[in-house]
């Protein structure tokens, strides 16, 4: 009994592993999306954020051209730039992303700016976007709405 049961429980607790993992990465070629997660927002409040990591496993650079979600009239890629003593955020028309390395989208850097929420988002809901890669293609990944004030992913 005791010689498999040692195998079997690894088994299981690696499916369970990866049951779990499975909607914190998200690929398509060599673009590979990790952890995608947003904030949820006050009543009332017409903007929000998604952050991940977009990892490029390839040999050639890849380009964020546009990303869609139905939650938002648009999602605009934003960049954070200081001025001065004031953090201000820049719209860019896409996001490079080099090759052989991770492109962070994180609070007080480079995010997608939810423009027009249909509605609230609500902690603990997941909503679906689109992204655009000029490489890759499209890749459909899943945000997760974490709490008001959330300064990483939780996983
Ligand atoms: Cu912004």
């Amino acid at each position: 009994m005791k010689t498999w049961s040692v195998p079997v429980l690894l088994v299981l607790l690696a499916t369970l592993y990866a049951g779990m993992a499975w909607p914190h990465s998200q690929e398509k070629g060599d673009i590979h999306v990790r952890h995608p997660w947003s904030r949820a927002t006050p009543p009332g409040a017409k903007v929000g954020v998604t952050y991940m990591e977009i990892r490029n496993t390839g040999t050639q650079p890849d380009r964020l051209l546009s990303a869609q979600t139905g939650v938002a009239q648009r999602a605009e890629m934003h960049v954070t730039q200081r001025d001065g003593d004031v953090m201000k955020m820049r719209q860019v028309k896409a996001f490079e992303i080099p090759a052989r390395e991770r492109f962070a989208l994180r609070p007080g850097g480079p995010h997608l700016m939810l423009v027009d929420l249909a509605q609230p988002l609500k902690k603990g809901e997941r909503f679906t976007m689109t992204l655009h890669f000029e490489r890759a293609g499209e890749l459909e990944i899943e945000v997760e709405v974490q709490e008001i004030g959330s300064r990483q992913p939780h996983h």
